[in-house]
């Protein structure tokens, strides 16, 4: 297979080299290489920190290649991924060579995966967020950026200047209307510079929305050693996931795509049902259980599902709250859905850390839980676990655990939850103080005496009973 990979073209320019590319998309397009002698290829581009210029290193230096392992509790598969060409990173390149690399003729799609917060978007209404220091920095100089969208405005300007052929940009995060808040963002840092290459964007480039999914925990030393015992080398690069694996691709390409419908990815017009179907069943579900199995003491998310409450919950939560916000084409049953969901969260062979998924709290709420609380709102129905669900983020990202040991909370928002609970101690205005921090929660909710009200009970249930009981009691209480 390594014979077709000097006859790849990297027409697939990738911005996040993490771990859920590198099972993911990377994957797909291995697949299709193998399959039909495509010859798409990827450009891996990491754009920050110096773990990730490491990465990007340790790439080159493997001739882009490493392993996935997929595993449940009973197969594992191990393959080679050989669907990138060439790798980059500004610290090793250079920024210019990374824009050229994005603005070459050849360069047919921009992909992303670089987390909510690469956007820098205001979560709450998903606008770009213009006094965000590195957009700031962009807007003063557009040629040496530092966001990923200025990198992507100065390759655009190349192009539109060169009269070069159009790219699509293809947005692979666990956002709501993914290519929409892409596109806004980059018009609206356009729209700061240079009016004219705006206008151009509007008409040239595309933004599909895509729904993905695949549990994709990030490595541990444990996971290095399993890969090493298997393959007999040390691979920094190497990646654990679950077997599953979905990609729902809106079909509206500027300029070309590989066929991934033949390795089981799907193009539809319209994916925004499939999206909020994802983010609400499973990453809601994800983040309440990430939380209060964070309280309630548990690393992994599989060893809460072996606690048949959080079990219960969990099934609760997607079946009673988030399945009555969704409406999907007639041959998708959100029963059998959620069935799946659990059996994926409880597999023990894939060990993703509760920590893990509770980062960027700030950047995920709105889309895993405020948008269905404000659907029930309007509908006159109940939901206690969604309210829950974000009690247990508040009481999370109040930094002690139940022990009244500190917990690092990872997040943009870091700051002013600690100087909200430094002020306030874990006390009820401390939920005050939390919402009214308006890039997460929208007027609706936190001008909203029920859902206030609903928060603040759960709350103070978590204070007074701890994750586990709270789990107990609100099952009782609903049943
Ligand atoms: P990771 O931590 O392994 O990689 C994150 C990547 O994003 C890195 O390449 C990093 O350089 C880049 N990045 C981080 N902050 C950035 C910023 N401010 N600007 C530009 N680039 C930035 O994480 P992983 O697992 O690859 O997840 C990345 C995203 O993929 C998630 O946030 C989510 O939106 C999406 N995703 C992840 C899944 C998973 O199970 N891991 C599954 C489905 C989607
Ligand atoms: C998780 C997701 O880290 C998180 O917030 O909820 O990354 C989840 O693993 C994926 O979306 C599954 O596709």
């Amino acid at each position: 297979m390594d014979n077709n990979r000097h006859q790849l073209v990297p027409r697939i320019v990738h911005l996040g080299f993490g771990a859920f590319h590198r099972a993911h998309q990377a994957l797909y397009t291995h697949l299709l290489i193998e399959q039909s002698q495509s010859d798409w290829g990827y450009c891996e581009i990491n754009l920050m920190s110096a773990r990730g210029a490491e990465l990007i290193r340790q790439l080159k230096k493997r001739h882009c290649t490493y392993v996935l392992l997929e595993k449940d509790e009973e197969r594992t598969t191990l393959t080679r991924i050989n669907s990138i060409k060439e790798a980059m990173h500004p610290r090793i390149d250079g920024v210019h060579a990374v824009i050229e690399k994005m603005a070459a003729p050849e360069t047919a799609i921009i992909s992303l995966t670089i987390t909510e917060k690469g956007y820098c978007t205001d979560p709450s209404t998903n606008k770009l967020n213009l006094s965000h220091p590195a957009i700031r920095h962009d807007i003063a100089y557009p040629e040496t950026p530092e966001s990923v969208l200025g990198y992507i405005l100065a390759a655009l300007k190349i192009r539109f200047q060169q009269n070069l052929p159009p790219v699509t940009i293809l947005s692979c995060d666990n956002i709501r209307n993914n290519g929409e808040v892409a596109r806004n963002a980059i018009l609206s840092l356009a729209a700061q510079q240079d009016s004219e290459l705006a206008l151009w964007i509007k008409r040239n480039i595309t933004f599909p929305s895509t729904m993905v999914d695949r549990i994709v925990p990030a490595m541990t030393e444990d996971s290095f050693a399993e890969i090493k015992q298997l393959t007999g080398e040390d691979d920094p690069c190497a990646v654990i996931s679950e077997p599953f694996r979905q990609w729902v691709i809106e079909d509206c390409f500027a300029n070309g795509r590989p066929d991934w419908h033949y390795v089981g990815a799907q193009f539809v017009k319209d994916v925004a049902p499939y999206e909020m179907m994802k983010l609400r069943m499973l990453n809601g579900s994800h983040s309440f259980l990430a939380y209060l199995g964070y309280l309630g003491g548990y690393e992994f998310i599989s060893d809460a599902m072996q606690n048949q409450d959080y079990y219960q919950i969990v099934q609760r939560i997607m079946l009673a709250e988030q399945k009555p916000t969704l409406s999907l084409p007639d041959n998708i049953d959100l029963n059998q859905y959620a069935q799946q969901l659990l059996t994926r969260f409880a597999n023990r062979a894939i060990k993703h850390k509760t920590a893990q998924i509770a980062v960027d709290g700030s950047q995920k709420l709105p889309q895993r839980l405020l948008d269905s609380i404000l659907w029930h709102q309007k509908k006159g129905s109940d939901y206690p676990l969604l309210a829950l669900g974000v009690a247990a983020w508040m009481r999370y990202v109040s930094g002690i655990n139940e022990d009244g040991e500190p917990i690092p909370i990872k997040d943009p928002l870091s700051d002013e939850f600690s100087k909200i609970y430094q002020h306030h101690g874990t006390s009820l205005e401390a939920v005050d103080a939390l919402l009214k921090i308006d890039a997460i929660f929208s007027p609706e909710i936190s001008q909203n005496n029920d859902i206030v009200n609903k928060i603040k009970t759960a709350y103070q249930q978590l204070l007074t009973l701890g994750a586990r009981q709270t789990v107990k009691y609100y099952l009782t209480k609903i049943d």
